[in-house]
């Protein structure tokens, strides 16, 4: 008996498909740049948001219909992993991801919750080899307990620090023995309240000494992934530690672990901090730092993490842009750490849901690469700085000018003349880019 009955593989059908279980627009097999859609995109499944949540908010209950939700316990969670892996392998993705608590539940000690965790990954391990889906990501969840009430790594509670080591310890052991590709740390209650009882300072040591032991970790048992940090300004915390990647960057230069860590970029977590999602890939993109990306939208009205599916084709597409300005993500991903809203309880709305997402990706792709491809924004740019590749503007990047004789060259000015940003006139063209999307 399956968890999805009523559904078959879903296919790509085209642009004037009405089948709500089709790709109108994602097609796997479609080559773009001698590389495969499927290759490119690298979609995985939030195991959290589709198998684990159940809906409830802080005014309500949960209202998500699940054939998997009439067992309890370990049996909840094996049914979890047999629905999961017949979903990845319908929807056709090729990834997913999880915390630890998300795939098996936490025992009455941490032993317990260990021998939980080895009895699930055994079994997920068995169900990769069939299906051929990866693991992208792992992680702990160092927030959602009690005991995390104060931070976890930057708890003012050793004992805490001393089991989120361990919680991150058997993680980093779960992504080796399951081959993950990246390894994520998003700091929860990575933060603080208010500064009246806090030692900041500490705090921020602590976290450090702490990323530099799961670095040390890592190598000792050879798990190679990629360590990601996931920024987020505020949610739980108030102020939060790894507030964007500027933040997030600056921190990792100070404790001398920038040659360790990329980003994973979440989009309704850029909002939240004031910032477009293509203002962080960018950052991150110039730094050398853009691992991977969270596929979410948030709602601007509300300004929370609403962790919508990503439907906004003007946001995916300058996303797919910074990636391919990157060159890819690598060893990331787009993992949908979206979650279907809590009226779309039925158990095909994570079908629609998913393919939604997937679709605006390759739209906001094709339209993307069209736009690499005719240097729109490239010959833009370049016209605008044209200044800095002759006379004292060269002088100025070349290093050969200082303050005497840039007043010299001050003085000797009559007029300045400057040229239109046109702004308007580059949001027409990435309109009249993305309608012709549909006869691409
Ligand atoms: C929460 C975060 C979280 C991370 C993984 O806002 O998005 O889900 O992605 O811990
Ligand atoms: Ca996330
Ligand atoms: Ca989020």
């Amino acid at each position: 008996m399956g968890h999805f009955e009523n559904v078959n593989k879903i296919k790509y059908e085209g642009p004037d498909s009405t089948n709500p279980f089709a790709f109108k627009f994602y097609n796997p097999k479609e080559k773009i740049n001698g590389k495969t859609m499927e290759e490119y995109l690298r979609f995985g499944v939030a195991y959290w948001h589709t198998f684990t949540a159940d809906g409830s908010d802080p005014f309500g209950s949960g209202t998500m219909l699940r054939t998997w939700d009439k067992f309890k316990g370990m049996d909840l969670a094996k049914a979890r992993v047999e629905a999961a892996f017949e979903f990845f392998e319908k929807l056709g993705v090729p990834y997913f991801c999880f915390h630890d608590v998300d795939i098996a539940p936490e025992g009455s000690t941490l032993k317990e919750s260990n021998q939980n965790l080895d009895i699930i990954v055994a079994m997920i391990k068995d169900y990769m080899k069939d299906s051929k889906v990866k693991l992208l990501w792992n992680t702990a969840n160092n927030f959602t307990n009690p005991r995390f009430v104060h931070g976890a790594a930057s708890s003012s509670n050793a004992d805490v620090f001393a089991y989120s080591a361990a919680k991150v310890k058997k993680q980093l052991e779960i992504g080796k023995e399951l081959g993950g590709e990246n390894y994520v740390f998003w700091g929860g209650r990575e933060g603080y309240e208010t500064l009246l009882n806090t030692d900041l300072k500490l705090e921020q040591d602590n976290l450090g000494r702490f990323f530099h032991m799961a670095v040390d970790y890592a190598k000792e048992i050879g798990f190679d992934a990629q360590f990601l940090i996931e920024p987020k300004p505020k949610e739980p915390t108030t102020h939060q530690y790894d507030y964007d990647v500027a933040t997030a960057h600056a921190f990792l230069q100070s404790y001398g672990l920038q040659d360790y860590f990329k980003f994973n970029i979440e989009a309704n977590h850029a909002t939240l901090a004031g910032h477009t999602f293509e203002h962080e890939l960018r950052y991150a993109r110039v730094n050398g730092m853009l691992g991977s990306v969270d596929a979410n939208q948030g709602d601007p009205l509300l300004g929370w993490d609403t962790d919508e599916f990503p439907t906004d084709l003007y946001s995916t597409t300058l996303a797919m842009y910074e990636i391919i300005k990157n060159g890819g993500l690598g060893s990331g991903g787009l993992n949908f750490d979206a979650k279907v809203r809590r009226g779309s309880f039925e158990q095909d709305d994570l079908f629609h849901a998913h393919i939604a997402g997937m679709d605006a990706f390759a739209i906001g792709y094709k339209v993307a690469n069209q736009l690499v491809e005719d240097k729109v924004l490239d010959s833009i740019v370049e016209d605008r700085y044209s200044s800095y590749r002759s006379g004292i503007g060269k002088d100025i990047v070349e290093g050969k000018a200082d303050f005497k004789k840039l007043e010299d060259h001050a003085l000797g000015l009559t007029d300045i003349a400057n040229i239109s940003g046109r702004l308007e006139r580059i949001k027409a063209t990435i309109n009249q880019y993305l309608l012709r999307a549909y006869t691409m």
